[in-house]
């Protein structure tokens, strides 16, 4: 499948044992993803940007007048799962959301990540190289982090002002 063959990530995809128990322990559904599903091009969605590693598409359903989903090709399920392997492929998606934020448009700042499920438990990271303004950075992992969509994903909300904490 397209989506596993950039995978060097053990988390996930279709690439071996370890892979296989670590997803098997995310206690999730091994069944590909609407995301998986986006990427392969059997379910439409509004890509923003495309590469090997990841793609960019509009949130379904949007929290903010620019709100998009940064995901990589290769599907790991969750934060959670992923190892000192996926370092160089997490800074990737980083700086594309920071592309992409700025090809949207969003000259006075964003949001990297803001839970649309409240309540989430957030993973907070500053980013004061990539973005002039200060940044906090969150990714929902699991059910406390109320993560409905079992395949890593950064969100992007921007166009208006947010306020913190989220809920
Ligand atoms: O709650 P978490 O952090 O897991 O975020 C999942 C996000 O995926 C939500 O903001 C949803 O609105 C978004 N989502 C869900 C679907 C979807 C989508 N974004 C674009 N296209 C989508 N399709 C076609 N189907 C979805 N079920």
């Amino acid at each position: 499948a397209r989506a596993g063959q950039q995978c060097r990530s053990a988390a996930g995809g279709q690439d071996g044992e370890v892979g296989k128990a670590q997803r098997a322990a995310a206690e999730v559904s091994t069944e590909p993803t609407i995301f998986s599903r986006i990427i392969d091009r059997s379910v439409p969605a509004t890509i923003l940007y495309e590469d090997d590693e990841c793609l960019v598409f509009r949130d379904v359903a949007p929290q903010a007048p620019v709100h998009f989903l940064v995901i990589p090709k290769c599907p790991i399920p969750r934060l959670s799962r992923v190892g000192p392997q996926d370092t160089q492929l997490l800074g990737h998606l980083m700086v594309v959301a920071a592309r992409t934020a700025q090809a949207e448009g969003l000259s006075d700042g964003y949001r990297l990540g803001e839970s649309c499920v409240p309540p989430h438990v957030a993973l907070r990271v500053t980013l004061p190289a990539l973005i002039p303004a200060p940044l906090l950075a969150v990714i929902n992992d699991g059910k406390h982090g109320a993560q409905s969509v079992y395949h890593l994903h950064l969100h992007v909300l921007g166009g208006r002002q947010m306020s913190w904490p989220p809920g």
